[in-house]
Formats: C-alpha cells, structure tokens, sequence
C-alpha cells in the first residue's frame, strides 16, 4: 500500500520534508499540497504531481489524503492537528506542537478523547544514530546510573527575527525532548544564566545562554545554546554516570593531515547533521501508518511536556534567572498514566 500523504505548509521544511517523501522514503506519496501562499503551493503541487488545495481544512478532508504532514508556522499548528484528530488522519507535525501548554492540552485532550495515539511530533533527534547509540549505552548500564549531562547546542549564526526566548523554544526544545527520552525521566525545573555576549550577534539577542535542568530523579544537565558560535553547527552531549561517561559521537569525517595540522570539516547546518535522522523518522512513520498502528515517536505528551519546560525555561529568563519549577499537569493513561 502507498501511504497518500497531505502536506499543510510548503515552506523551507516542507520543501525538505516532500521531498524526502517523494525521493527517499519508499511506500509514500505527496498527493496534496497546500499553503497560503497559494502560488507556492500550485508550484509545488505541479512539481511533485500532487493537487494543491485552498487550505489546511480542505487538504485534512480530502479523499486521496491518508495522512497528514504540518511543516507550517508554529501559531498554526493546533488547528491543524485538531482539525487531522477529528478526521480520524495520523499526523506528523513539525516541532513545536503548539506554541501553548493550552493548546498542546486540547490536542493530548482530544487524541485520548478519539481513543487511540494519531499525533507524532517531528524531535527528528529520536531517529540520530549517534543519539540512539547513546541511548542504549545509558540502557545497557555500562556506565552506571547516570549523575549528570553536560550538552552544547551550537549554530553559526542566526538571523536579525531570532530572538532571545527562541534559545528555549525553537533551539534548546531539541535537547529538551531528546534528554527526556535518552534518561526516561522527567525535567522538573529550569534555569537561565547568561555569561558575557558574543559581540558577534544582533544587539537585542542575548548570546549564549546556559540553561540547567533538573530531573525528578536528581540528575543535572547543563546546556549551553550558542546561536552565533561562527565555527559551525555543532551538537555535543555527555552523560557521566555512576562508573563512567557515554558522549555523543561527532558524524563521521574525513580525518585531514596537511601544512603541519590535522583536524576534519565542521557541518555548518542542522540540515546536514540530521538529515540521516529525519530519513529515518520519515521512513517508521510511514511504516506505522501503512502497517495501521499507532505511531511510535515523540507523542503529543512529549509535544506538550516540552511545551511546558521551554515556558519554565523562557520564565526563567525573563524573570531574573532564578530557578523555576515546571509544572506539568498530570500523565493520562493513554500516554502511560494511571489507568
Ligand atoms: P517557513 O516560513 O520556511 O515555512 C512555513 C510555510 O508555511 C510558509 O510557506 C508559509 O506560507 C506556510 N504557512 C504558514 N501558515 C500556514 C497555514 N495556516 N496553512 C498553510 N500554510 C501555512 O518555516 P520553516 O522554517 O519551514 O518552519 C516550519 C516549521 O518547521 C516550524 O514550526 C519550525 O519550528 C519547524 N522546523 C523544525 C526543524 C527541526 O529541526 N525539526 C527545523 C526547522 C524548522
Ligand atoms: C532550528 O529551528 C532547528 O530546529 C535547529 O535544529 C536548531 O539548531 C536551530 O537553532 C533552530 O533555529
């Protein structure tokens, strides 16, 4: 069976996100297309062989849509995955669920009200090879319970429309996400610090920020967000645990030796470093779908917690750097509650 896919958003990530389901990933196909730039929705629809329609609404409807891809703005995409809910259609939607714990709840509401999981939330992280391999070092117990992770988050440069509450929401929400699931434990508060800024950003920006959590089993994690390193995109994590430490391996390269120096390229973009991961996402989310199963990544609780931690951590920052709780409602039964 080929799982008829409806694209709501034909922005920088959908473009990305059609076309790896129309080149890489088998057992797929783009049969719709829509956004409210009309025009780029029919350029992309032509260029793919699918219908570009009028809107998100329409598009969920739509009889040759067997489910449902959201890669639009963020403000949008409660309504669009309440709107695939209703329609009984499995959804992938790109990170964040919602931009509200409020809105991230009506989605969690409505998914147990329907009865089964349909929502998958796009923490492409998950599906890293790196991060999966670390992930089952820290199951295996070679390296004890983990005590503490030390991470880094490092972008280039960012641009003049990102914003110093974007260093929670759009860069360290990764972090947040994936740490919830390498550690199966839960982030119970947050902090922001902000050392000396970088000369190099944009005056408004406040650049790096170091964030601390703490989890409900007493493990710290520090993260430092540095969105205008100039060197590259770099993303680091070590966990040391109880008889050792596990870290994050850097993507391969080629080793270089040459004028009296080795060393090897940094990647320059998330596109590149997590290209392979969000293949993979794409190709076991299409598998759950063909196979008529529930999805088995990052549900709308984990778009919800993680919601809720990067307004912990947002608090933090704006309200002096103190320490804040993170104040989760509690887990229904369909995401692993009590019954
Ligand atoms: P973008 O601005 O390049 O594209 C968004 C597109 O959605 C635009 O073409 C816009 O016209 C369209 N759009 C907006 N509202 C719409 C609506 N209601 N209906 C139909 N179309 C609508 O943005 P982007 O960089 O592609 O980001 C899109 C989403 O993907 C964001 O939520 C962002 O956080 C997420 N994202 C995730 C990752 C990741 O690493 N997982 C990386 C980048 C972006
Ligand atoms: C971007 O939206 C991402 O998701 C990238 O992974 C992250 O590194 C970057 O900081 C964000 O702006």
């Amino acid at each position: 069976m080929t799982v008829r896919v409806g694209v709501i958003g034909a922005g920088m990530i959908g473009q990305d996100h059609i076309r790896r389901l129309t080149d890489v990933v088998a057992g797929a196909q783009v049969t719709a297309v829509t956004d409210i730039d009309s025009g780029r929705a029919a350029e992309t629809a032509v260029r793919v062989g699918a219908r570009a329609l009028p809107d998100g609404p329409a598009l969920i409807a739509a009889d040759d849509v067997d489910a449902v891809l959201v890669t639009s703005w963020g403000p949008t995409h409660a309504e669009h995955v309440l709107n695939a809910i209703a329609a009984g259609k499995p959804v992938l939607c790109e990170k964040p669920l919602a931009t509200t714990a409020e809105d991230c709840l009506r989605i969690v509401d409505a998914e147990c009200s329907y009865g089964r999981r349909l929502v998958q939330v796009g923490f492409m992280r998950r599906y890293d090879a790196g991060y999966r391999q670390l992930k089952g070092v820290l199951d295996g117990g070679t390296i004890g319970t983990p005590l503490m992770v030390h991470c880094a988050h490092r972008n280039p440069t960012v641009p003049d429309a990102y914003h110093s509450a974007m260093a929670a929401q759009d860069t360290a929400v990764h972090e947040i996400d994936v740490l919830r699931w390498l550690l199966g434990d839960e982030i119970v508060s947050a902090q922001v610090i902000t050392p000396r800024a970088t000369s190099r950003r944009f005056e408004h920006l406040k650049d790096p920020q170091i964030m601390l959590f703490e989890t409900a089993q007493g493990v710290r994690i520090d993260l430092e967000v540095f969105v205008n390193c100039q060197y590259g995109y770099d993303i680091q994590c070590e966990t040391v645990g109880e008889t050792g430490l596990a870290r994050l391996p850097d993507p391969a390269a080629v080793g270089i030796r040459t004028a009296g120096q080795h060393g090897s390229a940094v990647l320059q973009d998330w596109k590149d470093r997590f290209g392979d991961a969000f293949d993979t996402e794409f190709r076991e989310w299409i598998a759950s779908v063909e196979a008529g199963g529930e999805p088995t990544g990052p549900s709308a609780w984990d778009g919800y917690a993680a919601t809720v931690i990067t307004d912990a951590t947002v608090r933090s920052l704006e309200s002096g750097q103190q320490p804040v709780t993170v104040d989760m409602k509690p887990r229904p039964a369909l995401h692993g509650g009590p019954a």
